[in-house]
Parts: C-alpha cells; sequence; structure tokens
C-alpha cells in the first residue's frame, strides 16, 4: 500500500494550494457577507486549469486523476465552500457524466466549454417533492417526432442562475418506475428554460442555487444522455463520484477550522498562560485532527479506487458521511475554543459551522449514505 502522491498530484497540491491561498482565502468572508458569487475568481480558476482537471485534455480539460482533482476541491474548500462546491458541482456532477456516457459530439459541443470553464454546469435532479427519493420524481420528457418536451420543476439546483448546460432528469415512461427516467442535456437558450426562486440559504452564501422551471423545453433526441431510460442509473453512478468531492469540500472546510483553532489557542492567553496549555483544549485538537485524517484518508482511497476504474459505491458514501460529520464537529469546536470570538461574524468560524452543515445534507442526506453502505454490506 503506497500513501504518498505522485509528482504530479503534488504538484496540482501546491498549484491549487496556492491559488486558494492567495486569491480565496483572504475574500471569502467579503463573498459570504455579499452573497455574490466571484465571477473574476472562476475566471481566474479556469485559466490556472482547475475547471476541467480531470477532464482528458482532448476535452478541454487538464488530463489528471480523480485524486488530483480531490485534492483540489479540498483546497479551494479550505479557503472558500461555496466556491468548493461550486467546482464539485461543474465537474463531478456535469463533467463527469458528460465524459462517461456521452457521444462524441456532446463532449465537443457541451464538455469542452465546461472543463475550460468559460460555461458553467449545472445538475438538476431535486425536486421539490423528489429529495432523497430520486425515483418520485414529477418532471416528465415526451418524445415529439425527433424532439422530447421536457416540462417540470427541479429545487435547491447549484450553479442553475448562471449556468449554460444542465443536466436534467426527466421521466420518458413513468410506467417502468426508476427505469423510465431519461437524461438530457438542455441548453440555457432553449426556450422555456427558466430561473425560479433564488434560495438564501444558511451557509455556502456566495454560491448560487435555485430553481428551475422547464416549461414546455423542446429538446433535440440527440440530446439524451446515454440511452432513453438510463437517467437513474447515470445519476447514481454520477453522485458516486459527486459524494467523494463533497468529501473533499468537508475536510476542507473542518482543516480550515483546525487552522483557526491551532492558531488561537497558541496566541489566547487565559489565567496567565496560552489556553493551549489546557488539556481540555489539547484534546479537543487532538480530536479534530485524528478524525480529519481519517476524514481525508477516506476521502482518498474512494478517489483513487475510481482511478483504477474499480467500483467505490460503498466507499464514496463512507467518506461522505464521515467528512461531512467530521466537518460539522471541527467547526464546533474550533467555534467553541475561541469562545465569544467564534459567535462573531468578524472571525470566519461561525461560517465554517454554518458552510459545514449542508455536507450532511446535499448529493445524499448522512442517512441515505448509511443506507447506500449498509445496501453494499447486505
Ligand atoms: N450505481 C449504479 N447503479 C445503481 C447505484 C449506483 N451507485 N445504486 C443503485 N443503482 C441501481 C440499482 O442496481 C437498481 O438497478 P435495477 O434497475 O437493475 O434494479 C436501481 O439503480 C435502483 O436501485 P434502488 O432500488 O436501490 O433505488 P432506490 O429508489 O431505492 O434509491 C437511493 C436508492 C436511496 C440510494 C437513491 O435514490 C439515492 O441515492 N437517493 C439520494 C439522492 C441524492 O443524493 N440526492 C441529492 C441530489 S444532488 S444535490
Amino acid at each position: 500500500m503506497e500513501f504518498a502522491l505522485s509528482r504530479r498530484q503534488e504538484e496540482v497540491l501546491r498549484t491549487a494550494r496556492s491559488f486558494a491561498e492567495k486569491l480565496v482565502l483572504p475574500k471569502a468572508d467579503g463573498w459570504d457577507k455579499s452573497k455574490k458569487f466571484p465571477t473574476e475568481t472562476w475566471r481566474a480558476m479556469a485559466k490556472a486549469g482547475l475547471t476541467g482537471l480531470p477532464i482528458p485534455r482532448k476535452y478541454g480539460g487538464g488530463g489528471q486523476d480523480i485524486l488530483s482533482y480531490v485534492l483540489a476541491v479540498e483546497e479551494i474548500s479550505r479557503g472558500s465552500a461555496a466556491l468548493g462546491v461550486t467546482l464539485a458541482v461543474h465537474v463531478s456532477l456535469v463533467s463527469q457524466p458528460l465524459l462517461s456516457y456521452g457521444t462524441e459530439r456532446q463532449k465537443m459541443l457541451y464538455l469542452k466549454p465546461l472543463a475550460q470553464g468559460s460555461k458553467f454546469g449545472s445538475f438538476c435532479l431535486t425536486e421539490p417533492g423528489a429529495g432523497s427519493d430520486v425515483a418520485s420524481m414529477e418532471s416528465k420528457a415526451t418524445l415529439s417526432g425527433d424532439e422530447y418536451v421536457i416540462r417540470g420543476r427541479k429545487y435547491f439546483i447549484v450553479n442553475a442562475p448562471m449556468a449554460s448546460t444542465y443536466l436534467v432528469f426527466a421521466m420518458t415512461d413513468k410506467s417502468l418506475g426508476h427505469r423510465g427516467i431519461s437524461c438530457f442535456i438542455v441548453d440555457r437558450n432553449m426556450p422555456g428554460v427558466k430561473i425560479g426562486k433564488i434560495f438564501d440559504k444558511m451557509g455556502i452564501r456566495s454560491s448560487m442555487v435555485s430553481e428551475v422551471i422547464f416549461d414546455n423545453v423542446r429538446v433535440p433526441a440527440r440530446n439524451v444522455l446515454g440511452r432513453p431510460g438510463e437517467g437513474f442509473k447515470i445519476a447514481m453512478d454520477t453522485l458516486d463520484c459527486g459524494r467523494i468531492s463533497i468529501a473533499a469540500q468537508a475536510v476542507g472546510i473542518a482543516q480550515a477550522s483546525l487552522d483557526a483553532a491551532i492558531e488561537h489557542a497558541r496566541t489566547r492567553v487565559q489565567f496567565g498562560k496560552p489556553i493551549s496549555d489546557q488539556q481540555a483544549i489539547r484534546w479537543m485538537i487532538a480530536d479534530m485532527a485524528t478524525e480529519i485524517e481519517a476524514a481525508r484518508l477516506l476521502t482518498y482511497h474512494a478517489a483513487a479506487l475510481t482511478d483504477r476504474g474499480r467500483k467505490h459505491t460503498k466507499e464514496a458514501s463512507m467518506a461522505k458521511l464521515f467528512a461531512a460529520s467530521t466537518a460539522v464537529e471541527a467547526a464546533r469546536k474550533a467555534l467553541q475554543i475561541h469562545g465569544g470570538y467564534g459567535y462573531m461574524t468578524d472571525l470566519p468560524l461561525e461560517r465554517y459551522y454554518r458552510d459545514a452543515k449542508i455536507t450532511e445534507i446535499y448529493e445524499g442526506t448522512s442517512e441515505i449514505q448509511r443506507l447506500v453502505i449498509s445496501n453494499e454490506l447486505l
């Protein structure tokens, strides 16, 4: 078993870390407060080759492996979890399925600009009444000549307000249950695509999340991704990879929390000595560091399995489950170590706490991860 990163992976890690330290960390609080997506920084990420890292060069990407991409998501999320999820959704939930299931035409037309970062991608699966229970979706796509007509509403869709390319899941044959779901590539310019409610969120405030309405959108049949009826499988397969990137996001938030806690514990003096001399504080820091390392190893392991073309459903869910609770706990402890200072919005601790919570919810709640893990075991 080899625990070392390759030279290429180390290089990606260095690039992402330096990018995050120079261009993300110092600005993340401002983005959070203004609730505005940092478009300029995204452009700089594209220029640095971070928006298509695991996509082959032929399709505009960086030709790196999934582990390298995971390292980048972790580093970006250490600076801003909102920018981290924007990247994770763009790559894992849109570019990756286009790469795995797309035709050559679809890859050239849709994947390439996404990998180059000139367009945004968005994954339209969740509906107001269909969250964990994907197969209960109500969106419909009806074949009419050589086009499908899509009608439905998608909810809590990350990146939707600024996206140009949507992967949209809809029922093409309700009688077949999950086997009647198909996946479509929908262009923002197609008539009938409308952005609905823009959500105001507890955390990841500078990422854009909205409702998307598909009002009789006519999509050419050649824009079906994979085969008709293959949508549920594509969604599950995509989420297997997406969950690893959310685990990486959670590790990034947890690491940022630990970094802040160590710095504060060393410099804050109470009872005549730094609070890092108090056993209560030392134990919290030791537990945080141990849990973060375990979460990181689970995440890298799931990524490495993906790179080797091995099944990684269980490992991705384990990584996400553990990393998400580690992030929430690390953010809570770091805030506690900061005392009253941690509760104020002058410091980023309360942001870490708010941001960490969503990792236990999106791309499958922690309860769904336990369901997936137990299904795999039993
Ligand atoms: N990869 C490929 N195929 C998979 C799969 C995976 N990881 N997981 C399930 N499948 C297949 C099954 O093999 C089964 O295939 P058949 O058509 O041959 O029967 C089919 O999908 C249905 O599987 P299952 O019966 O387990 O589906 P359920 O409707 O019970 O749903 C869960 C399973 C709950 C795990 C799924 O709906 C899920 O992941 N929900 C959470 C959704 C989510 O993460 N939402 C967030 C949206 S993005 S923010």
